[in-house]
């Protein structure tokens, strides 16, 4: 295999799909020197069936605003890869939804399931939908119309969707609701996020931002060091933001920025319990704007229009909003300021370059596949609940996790160790994922 070769070739056949080619470019970047210590993958052409999705729905949603104006949005789900279990992965609905970046996320999907060490296959959907200033009857009235079309693509053992940007637990009831209508079936084992007294993981709300900041500890332990009294700058005020607030808090450390499209907030002594609580109505006003944090605290929090969380001094960056937030530039800013650690929660959140920039000047880094794998682990978990009609406690699925996230920092330790002693998480991350997928590809035949 030939990065370089397979690369031209699929930006040839996939001009402007930038997203998705960035997520390839680094997954075969990471894997190359391995797969071609495996010659029965080059026969069995893995890699060039991997990159393509197995197959993509697109279809039409139309929907009624609260003017009474009819509204078309384009609804997709991008099935990817099912080589170690039924598709699984989020929906998004946000204005800049293409096919393209459900591609990239569906691909990226794949890899993390793998290393949830849960058998799930990878995939994304969503919708150019944008929750921005919709009231709630609207979200009902799209999620609805959403649901009349999706429900044909999926089942409990075929794609299981849950929620990712503008999809929280509000929208999976919305979703489920019209699901069950339509399939005359009581089948929760469709949808993961669900509120937990209906078939829910009583920790899936908390689970991804809890995963990043488990998986953070394992990495700072293995450094010699300790999230206790560090400050943290953290991007975006949705559920990751919000659940990666309430641990980081939990564990001693102070989150001293949080930041949204508007700009930054900074909180010189810490974000605290009333501010979290307050970050969920933030989501639900679905106004996107971080100033309102400012405007409910004046004396515990500054905003400043048009910056990012990464102008405020820390000592780690956990980038928790959307894709290429974090630039070169924000990265050097970052360290110029101080900080010595950045692990990258949401999906591809960080710029070929700031990582690159990282890796070459001592900034410790971790990749979203591995850091925020915690939320999709918890969704498998809540699959199994339901599969097998039992519900766990908060505290059984919170061990849970602490497992699972211990077992993914070993896997990027084992793939990702240097032969200078240091840890390429990166690379880690990206074998352990493609082994466990090429390996099971490879032992179903060619299809
Ligand atoms: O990016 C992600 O891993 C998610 N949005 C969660 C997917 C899931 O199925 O829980």
């Amino acid at each position: 295999m030939n990065t370089k070769e397979i690369m031209s070739k699929l930006q040839a056949k996939y001009p402007g799909e930038s997203e998705y080619l960035q997520a390839v470019q680094e997954v075969l970047e990471s894997v190359e020197e391995v797969y071609n210590q495996h010659p029965e993958f080059e026969k069995a052409k893995i890699v060039e069936r991997m990159v393509e999705p197995d197959r993509i729905f697109t279809f039409r949603v139309t929907w009624i605003d609260d003017a009474g104006e009819v509204q078309t949005n384009t609804g997709y789900r991008v099935q990817f890869n099912s080589a170690i279990g039924p598709y699984k992965g989020g929906l998004r609905f946000h204005r800049a939804v293409t096919p393209s970046m459900l591609k990239f996320l569906g691909f990226e999907q794949t890899f993390k399931n793998a290393l949830t060490t849960l058998p799930m296959g990878g995939a994304k959907g969503g919708s150019d939908f944008d929750p921005v200033g919709k009231s709630n009857d609207e979200i009902m009235r799209f999620c609805q119309a959403f649901m009349t079309e999706l429900w044909q693509c999926i089942g409990p053992d075929q794609d299981i969707p849950a929620g990712d940007v503008g999809v929280g637990g509000r929208e999976i009831g919305y979703l489920y609701g019209m699901y069950k209508k339509l399939a005359r079936e009581y089948n929760t084992g469709v949808l993961t996020g669900k509120g937990s007294t209906w078939g829910g993981s009583i920790l899936r709300p908390e689970a991804t931002g809890y995963g990043a900041l488990y998986f953070t500890q394992n990495l700072l332990h293995k450094a010699g060091k300790d999230i206790a009294g560090c400050k943290l700058a953290i991007s975006g005020f949705g559920n990751v933001a919000w659940g990666a607030c309430k641990k980081a808090t939990e564990l001693g450390a102070k989150v001293i920025a949080i930041s949204g499209p508007d700009g930054v907030c900074h909180i010189p002594d810490g974000i605290d319990a009333e501010m979290i609580d307050y970050m969920l109505d933030m989501r639900a006003s679905n106004r996107n704007r971080v100033e309102d944090m400012a405007t409910r605290f004046p004396e515990k929090a500054q905003f400043t229009a048009g910056k990012k969380a990464w102008s405020v001094a820390c000592d780690i960056a956990l980038p928790c909003a959307f894709q290429n937030e974090l630039s070169a530039d924000d990265a050097a800013e970052l360290k110029a300021n101080g900080c010595w650690c950045c692990c990258e929660v949401s999906n591809m959140g960080c710029q070929p370059d700031a990582i690159k920039y990282f890796q070459h000047n001592g900034v410790l880094f971790a990749p979203g596949k591995a850091v925020n794998a915690g939320g999709v682990a918890t969704s498998g978990l809540e699959m199994t609940q339901n599969a097998s009609h039992i519900s766990w406690s908060g505290e059984e699925v919170d061990q849970k996790l602490h497992f699972i996230m211990k077992s993914i920092h070993e896997q990027c330790v084992k793939y990702g160790t240097q032969p200078d002693g240091s840890i390429d998480y990166v690379k880690g991350a990206n074998i352990a994922g493609f082994m466990k997928v090429a390996t099971a590809m490879l032992e179903q035949g060619i299809i």
